[in-house]
């Protein structure tokens, strides 16, 4: 830091440099996150201050964070709960505001793990859950935070996890099942309901971790189960900050019983309320206006749109692709593709070098990744086709 306080214009100007290293989401097939809406970036400014870990001092930030929980809880068809006074579920829904996808599946498994060991005390060795191959890499910090065994289950030839696999690794210690409902790669949907069966038969909970897909799979044409109607399933992550068109950091985690968040809660002594569930401590309350105001400006009209428009360029950019011999990996499920393309890497890095595309690559086997987001566009694919083609042809 300087001595002496610089000028706000020299602040500004330094600042303007800085942004413009930043993308503008222009050529940008790469980010699961895309421009927020004008409607949530207003409403983010009007809270700007607001801090959700002393809810005494920010009522109005909170009841709208309660109002994002119940909206989303209708979404996905959250169970009706009786309200315990106090704290926790002051809505008929339980969850909260996260920062995002990494956090609610933490703040998941943390739920599944404090509610077995209350009830079970005699685990003995590590405990486990079992996920996907295909699962986020937030379950690695999760295994690495939590002591807690992550073991993946491999994936079917569609990318989907495989049931028998599933069944297979579930042992003694194993405490719950993650189903993925939208995967980061491939945009593929477990079978969650399938999950679920096995989760009852074997006593476990459920997480769907639904933080992409979440703001997707309702406004399909044909949405798979994957959200509280499917009847084991105890929490799901959602994340307003993809394609809920929120600001940056969004996420919600809601769970089926209060005795979720009940379990995550230590004492607060000296703040305005008793307890807190939460992760993190102080927590933005901008994010929780920016989402409901998004929400309740889109409603379920303006959210249909946006993934129909999204739809229609994944779909524009698979029969696009097949025109010049490249084919998907799996028909998408939603807006995420896996291009099969000789040398991917090589591929990524002539489109990025040469033409300032910014594409990704999938784990196993290596793909070419695109997101299909409402920052992107029917020229740009055309665009970025005609480079991609060049570029294979040269390989
Ligand atoms: N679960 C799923 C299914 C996800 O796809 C992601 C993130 C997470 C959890 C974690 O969410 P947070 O990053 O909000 O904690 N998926 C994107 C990814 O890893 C995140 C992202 C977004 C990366 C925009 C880059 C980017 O430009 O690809």
């Amino acid at each position: 830091m300087n001595e002496k306080g610089l000028s706000e214009r020299e602040i500004f100007s330094y600042l303007k440099n800085a942004k413009s290293e930043d993308t503008d989401y222009y050529r940008v097939f790469s980010s699961m996150c895309t421009r927020p809406h004008k409607i949530a970036v207003e409403a983010n400014r009007l809270f700007i201050e607001a801090n959700l870990g002393d809810l005494g001092l920010f009522t109005g930030a909170r009841r709208l964070e309660q109002e994002v929980i119940r909206m989303l809880g209708k979404l996905l068809h959250a169970p009706s709960i009786n309200a315990p006074s106090g704290d926790l579920c002051e809505s008929s829904v339980c969850g909260y505001l996260t920062t995002g996808g990494t956090e609610s599946n933490i703040q998941a498994v943390r739920g599944m793990k404090n509610l077995v060991t209350a009830e079970r005390k005699g685990f003995k060795g590590t405990l486990n859950i079992v996920i996907p191959e295909s699962a986020h890499f937030s379950f690695d910090k999760i295994a690495n935070m939590m002591g807690i065994e992550v073991r993946r289950a491999s994936l079917d030839s569609e990318f989907k996890v495989d049931l028998a696999s599933v069944e297979n690794l579930i042992n003694a210690n194993t405490i719950g099942l993650v189903g993925i409902a939208g995967n980061t790669e491939f945009g593929q949907v477990d079978p969650i309901d399938k999950l679920s069966e096995i989760a009852l038969e074997n006593e476990l909970f459920l997480h769907v971790d639904a933080a992409f897909g979440g703001f997707v799979i309702p406004f399909l044409e044909k949405p798979q189960p994957f959200d509280f109607r499917v009847p084991r399933v105890s929490s799901i992550a959602i994340d307003p900050h993809k394609m809920g068109l929120s600001t940056i950091p969004s996420g919600a985690l809601l769970f089926r019983s209060s005795s979720f968040l009940d379990s995550l809660k230590v004492s607060t002594p000296y703040l305005s309320t008793k307890a807190q569930f939460t992760l993190t401590g102080t927590r933005n309350g901008a994010s929780a206006a920016a989402t409901c105001a998004v929400m309740k400006y889109l409603g379920y009209e303006g959210y249909r749109k946006n993934v129909q428009y999204c739809m229609q360029l994944t779909s524009k950019m698979v029969s696009e692709a097949r025109k010049i011999g490249l084919e998907p990996l799996i028909e998408p499920v939603m807006n995420v593709i896996a291009l099969k393309v000789p040398n991917p890497d090589l591929v990524r890095e002539q489109l990025l070098k040469r033409f300032g595309w910014n594409v990704s690559i999938t784990r196993t086997p290596r793909a070419l990744r695109l997101v299909l987001m409402p920052h992107n566009n029917p020229e740009d694919i055309e665009l970025f086709l005609q480079d991609l083609e060049k570029v294979v042809a040269e390989i």
